[in-house]
């Protein structure tokens, strides 16, 4: 079961968010359900930032990112950070709709991948100031395959509004 301590696997990020309810609540919960994940271990969770919908609309939201190691292959770490979204009341609706929690497969490794269910890196993570933030945050070195240095992107989101909840 989860909360067990791997040396092996992959280091993967995954971006959380959440705009409707008690988003803060929200966050926490969803990061002990990533540490209860099987075959993974929860390894660093960023500060929480408030920001601005970006391409959406609704209420800010809180945002951060979660650093996990772990051997489930990408498609079925994503299904199961389907099933934390869905245990969290998330409705499915219009794409980009308020949501109680969503969780985003940010970089899976140094993996690009490309099936119809999963796209990784995540398409929009280096045009985004809340993933950019709490992502260097966690992992300064970090790199988007195909792309490179997510640092690199951090001048380019310098105009959106976000603000470092806490330490
Ligand atoms: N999918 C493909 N690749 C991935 C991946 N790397 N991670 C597929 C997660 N899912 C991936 O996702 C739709 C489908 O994307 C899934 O069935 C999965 O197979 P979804 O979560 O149901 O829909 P969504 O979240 O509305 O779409 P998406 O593409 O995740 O939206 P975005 O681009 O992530 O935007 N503004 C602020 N400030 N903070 C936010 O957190 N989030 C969004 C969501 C918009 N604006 C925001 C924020
Ligand atoms: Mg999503």
């Amino acid at each position: 079961m989860g909360e067990q301590h791997i040396d092996n696997g992959v280091l993967t990020c995954i971006g959380l968010g959440a705009n409707l309810g008690d988003a803060g609540a929200v966050l926490r919960a969803a990061q002990d359900a990533l540490a209860a994940l099987p075959m993974s271990s929860l390894v660093a969770v960023s500060p929480l930032y408030r920001s601005a919908p970006i391409d959406a609309t609704g209420p800010d939201y809180l945002n951060a990112v979660a650093l996990l190691r772990t051997t489930l292959d990408a498609c079925v770490l994503l299904r199961e950070l389907q099933r934390i979204e869905f245990d969290h009341g998330r409705e499915r609706s219009i794409r980009n709709a308020p949501r109680t929690l969503d969780l985003d497969l940010l970089l899976y490794g140094a993996e690009s991948i490309a099936t119809p269910q999963l796209t990784v890196p995540h398409p929009r993570m280096h045009e985004r100031a809340f993933v950019l933030r709490p992502l260097l945050d966690v992992l300064p070195a970090a790199s988007i395959p195909g792309l490179g240095a997510a640092a690199g992107f951090l001048p380019r989101v310098a105009n959106q509004r976000i603000t470092r909840m806490t330490p």
